[in-house]
């Protein structure tokens, strides 16, 4: 974009980006606003930040901590993207997902989360951009998914920004697993794609009864012939007599099993009881 701002107002960007209160956060944005050229070329990023200060002006910190940002869980499991501003964030969401999120250069542009469906093979995975002024409603939504997505922007400081994204989560007690993926670098969207997969442990069982169900019952961790049963109808575990496996958990296809039996990604169950 065209604005020729002077190099105070890119410190002062620098300084924004970097601000940790809410008083910094609007002391170097008003300045960044009284610096910034006004002409026709600049008004569109003249309005963005005046929208981002009004906004930051009227939350008060303690009135945002109790806002309790309630986002409904959906899918086979919930992924957060996490980073610094400005670090590509909601680029990958739309990559992965497909969903049509404002990307643009300056930072903060996106001030609520914003959610995108990932499709591997037969599930749909929630994909949530966490805002980067990590609000505490923000960051509950981040305490109770499934992985976390450390995002790195490739053209900045990798170690600095790891640093202060392990800080940030700490500071709210995070303790979910995560990736790093470092953007603005060549990407493989389906190498990633698998990546979150493999580290979120899903397990999908297929039931079985006539024919194989087309939609799998989705675990998480280590599952057992049990859960199924349980999961299916708790007659079934009432009335177990064995059940018929097929898959990788079994040598033979088809092979009779107990309820202890431990299942495996994609076995089919059949349950006789
Ligand atoms: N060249 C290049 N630019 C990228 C890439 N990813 C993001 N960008 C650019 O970096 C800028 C920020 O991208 P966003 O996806 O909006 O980043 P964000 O982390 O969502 O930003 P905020 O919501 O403002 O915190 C935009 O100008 C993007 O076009 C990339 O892989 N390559
Ligand atoms: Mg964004």
């Amino acid at each position: 974009m065209p604005v020729n701002a002077p190099n105070e107002y890119y410190i002062a960007e620098e300084k924004y980006r970097n601000a940790k209160t809410r008083e910094e956060k609007i002391r170097y944005l008003e300045e960044m606003i009284a610096l910034l050229p006004k002409h026709h070329g600049s008004e569109k990023l003249l309005m963005e930040l005046k929208k981002r200060l009004a906004k930051i002006k009227s939350q008060k910190e303690s009135k945002t901590a109790k806002s309790g940002f309630s986002l409904k869980k959906e899918g086979a499991a919930q992924v957060c993207l996490i980073g610094l501003a400005n670090s590509g964030k909601s680029t990958l969401l739309k990559l992965l997902t497909g969903v049509d999120v404002k990307i643009d250069e300056y930072p903060y542009t996106t001030t609520k989360p914003e959610v995108g469906m990932m499709k591997y093979e037969d599930v749909w995975i929630q994909i949530v951009e966490i805002p980067s002024t990590f609000e505490p409603a923000w960051m509950g939504i981040a305490k109770h998914c499934d992985l976390i997505i450390k995002v790195i922007d490739g053209q900045r400081d990798l170690h600095e920004q790891r640093k202060e994204i392990r800080r940030i989560l700490e500071e709210h007690r995070i303790k979910v697993p995560s990736i790093k993926i470092i953007t603005k670098r060549p990407l493989d969207i389906e190498k990633i794609k698998k990546d979150i997969w493999n580290n979120l442990g899903i397990i999908r069982i297929y039931t079985k009864s006539k024919e194989v169900e087309e939609k799998p019952i989705i675990f998480k961790g280590k599952v057992t012939v049990k859960d199924v049963a349980k999961e299916v109808h708790k007659d079934f575990l009432k009335h177990f007599r064995y059940a018929r496996v097929w898959g990788k958990s079994v040598k033979f296809q088809g092979a009779q099993v107990g309820l202890e039996h431990e299942l495996a990604d994609k076995d089919i169950v059949q349950i006789f009881a």
